[in-house]
């Protein structure tokens, strides 16, 4: 698939600090190892978004373009990606730990809709001492419940063991929340934030993100 005479894939985003889900697409496509380039467009810049935007029937992003192939949502490029580059290790090995990853993914894509609300993902922000709600933390003692099963079954330091996965990509934008609202944690939880932030494929983006102009005041709820 990843032939050199081949044009890169091209992954449509939006903001780097602020968007959860493009950052959960920039990983997947980095855990496949395609060749890609990320096409941003400025927030100020109303034209090239819209353009950007309307590469999807959903109108939302991140979308992948990869050849004659057009997909978008991050489950659906999850499973494209892992369908087209099978020997890439997306999911874990085993079916069991195949079969929880694709759960708490499917969970963390169709839920958590008061953490996503009251803990917006902003990269760059710091909020020390911030107040949680009582239904942003039922969403997250839920997550710490499987972040833990997970490193019980695996040993860690990634969801599924030594190696980021599926799951990874999509708790990833968590582990960035966790740390701006410095939400309490208990270590296995903060090791994992930690190796979560030390995967070079997310550094590069965290560092990217930090040098994106744009304070985005309306993109700070639920992205
Ligand atoms: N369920 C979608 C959610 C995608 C989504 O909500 N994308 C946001 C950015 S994070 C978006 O494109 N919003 C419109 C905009 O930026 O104008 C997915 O999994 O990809």
């Amino acid at each position: 698939m990843n032939s050199p005479h081949r044009t890169p894939a091209r992954l449509a985003i939006s903001s780097r600090n602020y968007s959860s889900w493009c950052l959960r697409g920039f990983l997947l496509a980095r855990l496949a190892g395609i060749d890609f380039v990320v096409e941003a467009a400025a927030a100020d810049d109303a034209q090239a978004r819209a353009e950007l935007l309307m590469r999807t029937a959903s109108i939302l992003l991140p979308c992948l373009i990869d050849g004659d192939v057009t997909v978008w949502d991050t489950i659906a490029i999850a499973e494209y990606l892992n369908e087209a580059h099978p020997k890439a290790g997306m999911l874990p090995q085993d079916v069991v730990s195949r079969a929880r990853c694709r759960s708490i993914s499917g969970e963390m894509h169709s839920g958590f809709a008061a953490l996503r609300a009251s803990l917006p993902m902003n990269i760059r922000a710091r909020r020390p001492g911030f107040t949680v709600w009582s239904g942003a933390q039922t969403d997250i003692d839920r997550i710490l419940i499987i972040w833990r099963d997970c490193f019980e079954a695996s040993g860690g330091p990634f969801l599924f063991g030594a190696k980021p996965c599926i799951a990874d990509a999509m708790f990833a934008p968590v582990a960035s929340r966790f740390r701006t609202y410095d939400v309490p944690l208990d270590a296995a939880c903060a090791r994992y934030v930690e190796t979560i932030f030390a995967w070079p494929d997310m550094a590069e983006w965290v560092a990217e993100a930090e040098e994106e102009p744009e304070e985005i005041i309306e993109l700070d709820v639920e992205f």
